[in-house]
């Protein structure tokens, strides 16, 4: 019996980026392993991927392209020939070119492949085009936008391991990146750090940290700064690190001085006795560390929320120690843009949000209006903004549009064709990270099922069908890949291993020269009041990662589904009581913008005045009603353009 061993990465939007191992039996894998050498890894996949089999083999998988027959979201479709949907994309492209100008056509993707094949490639036939540019974030994008000012938010993580006490910030890690939680236990272990977790909501993570504060959602900023505040007061604040890498040091401890724990704590919710132990825990250690996660940074806040963060690790520098200052992501040395081959984009291109959708496509003021779109690695209609918005222009008539996919979702089902991906166990990639030092590369275990087919194979033969002769639209798969690495790069021993630890030197506030700014523009507490932070009477809804789901993806996957269970929102007790709830009952909760239905879970792990859902599921998920929550989102964003998914604002009541 043949048996093979292929080593690969899993493809998705996580930060653990981990390595597997796939088992090939007489042709067909059997199982993915994760690779026992990779130092993250461990030998362990997550609970969402342990059987990525199941998904590549699964009997809803899309295997041929498909013609739209039905009106658009209807979900009808006939089998067409790959010939006939290249010919049809191909002809369509060029009469929107002819007839609207090359910026109509848009491209659309985002991290349901991290690769630089699967997520990258097909940008170079854009960029050729002539097509609108991308730019921006659904994820991380206060932290990016904080960081393009010059602020560090990343270090190697596991140097973790060296921190003697760290403050998980709104970071779910034994859901969202377990793997990191390891090098919190050596921590924990080694230099008997402790570990505290500041969440609205007792988190699997927050039930296996030290102490876990309960926290208002969108008060950080506050409570970082009543934590600076204990710092200063207490001589814990390291003045001389401060003034080396900032250029207003005075004014932020003027701005700090207001804010003392007791009148944090009546905004917060988080008690003024609390504020000043974690300020003299966090303070004493060598380091401390803020390990900060997403969720938090989706909301108006956002920015203000990352500058303060950045501004307490600075005041406390710990950034002189390894494993010491404020980490949100991680990279390794690999180069995500250069696979796109931007240079091809003609100067002066307009560039568009990658995260305002709908007003991309219904705004009648965009000129060129949109009529061409191909999306792959994305599926907007559950994760974008204000996805009512999403749904009509994806409906527009006059829209074209094109969706590369593994299965038929929300998205797939507004498309004019749809094309069928391979999944990672069938295709070539490489890919960075967005949570570690290492460089991750996966071999195909198997040739592509049906008729799918790589991303990067679609960009060469679209480029065929429309006669352009550019040499890099015709670059193999490994020029592609090896264009995201420097050229002394160790490829013969990625290739081989299937990961590489590549770190980039680490670059901490001082080596800024002294030109960061601390000031974060909070208001002083005088013109704060707590109200304003919640309107009357209403609930804050919290969308937060399901832990056996990958945003929306594996939603359609049966294991998967049955493990998250069906869409519930979560409640306190005194709020349940208040508005007269019980628990296991069907609620909806709405707002100006839509309804959105679930079942009620009473339970005091959630922070009062907040609703959460856990969970990314397809609109037609429930009978009586969609679980979509963007779609009680108003379309905003951060002024740095992270959409705001978490100031969604509802009433909620039982299902009449
Ligand atoms: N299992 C699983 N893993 C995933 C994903 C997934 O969908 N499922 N998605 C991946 C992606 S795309 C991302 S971006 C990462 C995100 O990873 P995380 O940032 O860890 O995940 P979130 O659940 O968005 O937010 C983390 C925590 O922030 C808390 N939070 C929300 N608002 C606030 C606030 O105002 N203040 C504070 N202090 N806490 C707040 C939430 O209650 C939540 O527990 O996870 C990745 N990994
Ligand atoms: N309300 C609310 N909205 C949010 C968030 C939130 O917390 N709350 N989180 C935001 C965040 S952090 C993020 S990152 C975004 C995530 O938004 P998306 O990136 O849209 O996330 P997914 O739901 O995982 O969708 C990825 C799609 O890619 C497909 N896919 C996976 N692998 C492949 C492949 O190899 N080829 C192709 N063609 N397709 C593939 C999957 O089937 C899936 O449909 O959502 C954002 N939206
Ligand atoms: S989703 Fe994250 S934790 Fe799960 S296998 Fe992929 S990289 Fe690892
Ligand atoms: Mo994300």
């Amino acid at each position: 019996m043949s048996h093979t061993e292929v080593p690969g990465c899993c493809p998705h939007d996580c930060q653990d980026g981990c390595s597997w191992v796939a088992h090939v039996e007489e042709g067909e894998v059997t199982k993915v392993v994760g690779s026992k050498e990779h130092p993250f890894t461990r030998g362990i996949l997550c609970a969402k991927v342990n059987d990525y089999q199941t998904r590549t083999y699964a009997s809803d998988r899309l295997l041929h392209p498909l013609r739209r027959t039905g009106a658009k979201g209807s979900g009808k479709f006939e089998q067409i020939s790959w010939d006939d949907a290249l010919r049809e994309i191909a002809a369509k492209f060029g009469n929107i070119i002819n007839d609207w100008g090359s910026e109509a056509l848009m491209p659309l993707h985002d991290m349901g492949s991290a690769g630089a094949l699967q997520r990258r490639a097909l940008m170079r036939l854009f960029h050729h085009l002539g097509a609108s540019r991308l730019h921006g974030s659904l994820c991380g994008q206060s932290g990016n936008a904080v960081a393009a000012e010059g602020h560090p938010i990343s270090f190697d993580p596991e140097t973790l391991a060296e921190s003697e006490c760290i403050l998980l910030w709104g970071a779910n890690l034994l859901s969202t990146a377990h793997h990191h939680w390891h090098f919190c236990l050596e921590a924990r272990k080694a230099r008997d750090a402790k570990i505290i977790s500041i969440d609205p909501r007792r988190t699997r993570t927050a039930a296996k940290c030290d102490e876990h504060i309960s926290i208002r959602p969108g008060t950080d900023a506050f409570l970082a700064a009543g934590i600076a505040s204990v710092l200063i007061e207490d001589g814990l604040a390291d003045f001389e690190y401060a003034r080396s890498a900032t250029c207003d040091l005075d004014t932020y401890l003027e701005e700090i001085k207001a804010w003392t724990p007791g009148r944090v704590g009546e905004i917060t919710g988080v008690a003024p006795s609390d504020i000043v132990r974690i300020a003299r825990l966090y303070g004493s250690a060598r380091p401390g560390t803020l390990r900060v996660g997403i969720g938090p940074q989706q909301s108006r806040s956002g920015e203000v929320f990352v500058k303060s963060l950045s501004a307490l690790a600075i005041l406390s520098g710990h950034w002189r120690l390894p494993g010491g200052g404020l980490s949100i992501e991680g990279y390794p040395t690999f180069d995500n843009t250069a696979p796109e081959c931007p240079e091809l984009s003609p100067e002066g291109t307009r560039s568009l949000h990658r995260g305002q959708l709908g007003r991309v496509l219904t705004s009648p003021d965009l000129d060129p209006p949109i009529k061409g779109l191909m999306v792959w690695g994305h599926n907007p209609l559950v994760n974008q903004i204000d996805a009512e918005t999403v749904r009509q222009g994806l409906c527009r008539k006059d829209l074209f549009t094109v969706v590369i996919e593994h299965f038929m979702t929300d998205t797939a089902r507004h498309a004019d064709i749809v094309l069928p991906s391979t999944t990672q166990l069938e295709h070539f990639d490489v890919q960075g990270s967005w949570g570690h030092c290492y460089v991750g590369l996966n071999h195909p275990a198997i040739s592509p099922l049906g008729e799918s087919k790589p991303h990067s194979e679609i960009m060469r033969l679209l480029a065929g069908e429309m006669g352009l002769d550019e040499p890099a639209l015709f670059a193999n798969d490994e020029t592609i890949a090896r264009s995201s690495l420097p050229s002394d790069f160790d490829w013969e021993t990625l290739n081989r291993q299937g990961w590489l630890y590549a770190p980039q030197p680490r670059r901490d506030p001082a080596s800024m020269g002294g030109t960061l700014k601390m000031s974060t523009g909070l208001d002083g507490p005088e013109d704060l009041d707590v109200s304003d932070l919640v309107p009357n009477g209403k609930l804050r809804l919290l969308t937060v990662k399901p832990h056996y789901l990958l945003n929306s993806t594996f939603a359609n996957m049966p294991r998967q589904a049955r493990l998250q269970g069906n869409p519930r929102l979560e409640m306190h007790p005194v709020d349940a009581r208040r508005l007269g709830l019980v628990d296991g009952s069907r609620v909806v909760a709405g707002n100006g913008k839509g309804l959105l239905a679930a079942t009620l879970r009473v339970t005091d792990t959630v922070v009062k005045g907040t609703t959460v859902l856990e969970g990314k599921y397809w609109w037609n998920t429930c009978e009586d009603g969609s679980p979509v929550s963007n779609r009680l989102a108003e379309s905003n964003w951060t002024e740095g353009g992270q959409p705001t998914f978490n100031d969604i604002f509802v009433e909620v009541s039982a299902t009449s």
